[in-house]
């Protein structure tokens, strides 16, 4: 379930995704992000579009446990994939386009798409809009906290068409911070203190009590902070 209804045109597209292990998709109104961010972290829009002043469609589409595996598949099926830079956000890429082009209703015309790997071309605030979607809230640490898989997630595209947005006001999914016993922010702060870097930055996700059992596994976690290829799931002949 999403918090917001996906549009039954969207159906196909989003299971595909699932399929292909990106399982995360939160539809949304465009507005609900652009009208509470700086111009210059607006969702992106094909050239050419009209204004519209009441938002368009959008589709957020995140990642969790499940994408590892997805992911080492894939790199097992192609020796290229694990040659490129960065083979998991080229995986990332990979599938979001393979399942546009075979999914995407052709009724919707062609999205715009934003991307939350670093170094995109458009940055976006990931965070704020999982929140404008609804589908997560935001903790002290800065991560996004899922209902069902805590910190546990990530997010990885957002898709943009030019159609009328999903109707309503903007979902408000109930606060899951405010009432921790636990907190990650000490585990926040002490990161901040010591100027942390790669698995420096665990701890405060470690530190939140939902989503536990979503844990990544452990090649996982290590390839994604440290982003050193010995952690990928097929070594890297080279390095
Ligand atoms: C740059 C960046 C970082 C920088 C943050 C620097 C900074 N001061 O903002 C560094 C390298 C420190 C970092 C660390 C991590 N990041 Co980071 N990061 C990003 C990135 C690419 C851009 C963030 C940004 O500049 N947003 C633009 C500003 C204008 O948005 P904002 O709403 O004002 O601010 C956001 C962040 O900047 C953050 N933030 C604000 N101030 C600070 C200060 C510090 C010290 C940190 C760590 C974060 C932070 O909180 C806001 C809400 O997301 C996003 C992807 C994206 N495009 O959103 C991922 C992203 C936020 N990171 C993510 C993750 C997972 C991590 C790490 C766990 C590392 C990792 N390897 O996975 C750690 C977690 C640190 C923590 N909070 O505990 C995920 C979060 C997923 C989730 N569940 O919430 C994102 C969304 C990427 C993704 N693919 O999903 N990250």
């Amino acid at each position: 379930m999403t918090p917001v209804a996906l549009p039954p045109a969207l159906q196909p597209l989003v299971a595909a995704l699932a399929a292909a292990g990106l399982e995360l998709a939160a539809p949304l109104n465009t507005a609900w992000y652009d009208q509470a961010v700086e111009p210059a972290l607006r969702l992106p829009a094909r050239a050419g579009w009209p204004a519209r002043p009441e938002g368009r469609l959008a589709l957020l589409v995140g990642s969790a446990r499940g994408a590892w595996d997805a992911f080492a598949a894939a790199c097992a099926a192609s020796s290229q994939l694990t040659t490129t830079p960065d083979p998991f956000d080229t995986w990332v890429e990979e599938v979001v386009l393979g399942v546009l082009a075979a999914h995407s209703p052709a009724s919707l015309g062609a999205p715009a798409l934003g991307w939350a790997r670093v170094g995109a071309p458009r940055l976006i605030a990931f965070g704020r809009l999982a929140v404008a979607s609804g589908a997560a809230w935001l903790a002290p640490c800065h991560l996004t906290i899922h209902p069902e898989l805590g910190p546990w997630h990530a997010w990885r595209a957002v898709l943009v068409w030019d159609q009328s947005p999903p109707p309503g006001p903007p979902p408000r999914l109930e606060d899951p911070c405010g009432a921790c016993a636990t907190g990650c922010a000490p585990a926040f702060q002490a990161a901040l203190d010591a100027q942390a870097e790669g698995l420096g930055w665990l701890p405060p996700r470690d530190a939140c009590p939902l989503g536990r059992g979503h844990r990544y596994a452990s090649d996982a976690i290590l390839y994604h902070y440290t982003g050193e290829r010995r952690w990928l799931p097929q070594r890297d002949p080279s390095g």
